[in-house]
């Protein structure tokens, strides 16, 4: 079987925040390889796809608007069970309760605005993870 990957996305708070260097150096740390990785401002219509499975909630509207406020590092990482791996190391979705040692538990917190800024995104599943790659990442 090949090697797993997910899509990780260093979202405009941290990319503002100088914190880059700081997640790929915690995924290759951990021993993951990134094979693909840009910087862009994503469409509002790539991220009303991206995150389909929330469309309608309250939070949805401000999500877009949030994610496409500046550029995203979106990256491919492989890796054995990369994607449960990435999902721990990144942390609880609020961080204001993720764990310390985790990314949004260490350099997280609410910042009282009205959406939540929590850093990273990491693929929730095996095909969400393809899904995702082939819309940021066409052809990879
Ligand atoms: P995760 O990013 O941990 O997979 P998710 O898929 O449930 O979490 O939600 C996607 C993003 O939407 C999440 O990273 C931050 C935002 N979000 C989730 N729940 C929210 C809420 N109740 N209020 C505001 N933003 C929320
Ligand atoms: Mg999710």
């Amino acid at each position: 079987m090949p090697e797993a990957r997910t899509l990780v996305l260093v979202k405009p708070d941290a990319v503002r925040r100088g914190l880059v260097g700081e997640v790929l150096r915690r995924i290759e740390a951990k021993g993951y390889t990134l094979v693909a990785a840009e910087l862009r401002t994503a469409d509002p219509a790539l991220l009303e796809e991206h995150y389909a499975e929330h469309a309608g909630k309250p939070f949805f509207e401000p999500l877009v608007t949030f994610m496409s406020s500046g550029p995203v590092l979106a990256a491919v990482v492989a890796g054995e069970r990369v994607v449960e791996g990435f999902r721990s190391l990144a942390g609880a979705t609020d961080p204001t309760s993720a764990a310390p040692g985790t990314i949004r538990g260490d350099l997280g917190r609410d910042w009282g605005r009205p959406v939540t800024e929590n850093l990273v995104h990491g693929s929730d599943s095996d095909e969400s993870a393809a899904r995702e790659i082939s819309l940021w990442f066409p052809g990879l």
